[in-house]
């Protein structure tokens, strides 16, 4: 018992007598939601827990934009593909001659390019629906 008398070092400060407090305007004064000016483990679980569930939902609205984003580019690209005749037509018909032929020479590119996008576009959806229907299943 000795031992430990000679090991102890009572506190000195009041500060320390008093326990831990927080700066007056402190960042985390948010976290004492019951307001009785002490934070106990319990609110900062809870804090901790709001916290990861905005995280995530604010992950999710993310990726629902990107996926509107990119099911528009999808749909932008098909409707060129299928205006893209129209376009040699209408020019042929105003008799730019030259603009028809510059059309339809790019075409083959711009066709295997845009067929490439749509193709990534439907290989990424049945990617991400598979990895999604195992996550289910596993559930
Ligand atoms: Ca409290």
């Amino acid at each position: 018992m000795s031992d430990y008398k000679e090991y102890y070092q009572p506190p000195q400060k009041e500060e320390e007598m008093a326990g831990k407090r927080l700066e007056p305007g402190s960042v985390w004064d948010h976290l004492d939601t019951d307001g009785d000016g002490v934070i106990t483990d319990s609110e900062m679980s809870r804090a901790k827990e709001i916290a990861e569930f905005e995280h995530r939902r604010k992950m999710q609205d993310n990726e629902d934009k990107k996926e509107d984003q990119i099911r528009s580019m999808a749909w932008f690209a098909l409707w060129g593909m299928l205006l893209y005749p129209f376009t040699i037509l209408a020019t042929s018909i105003f008799k730019l001659d030259q603009a028809s032929q510059l059309i339809a020479d790019i075409a083959p590119t711009y066709f295997v390019a845009i067929a490439g996008l749509v193709a990534a576009f439907f290989g990424a959806q049945a990617y991400s629906k598979s990895k999604t229907d195992t996550k289910d299943v596993k559930k």
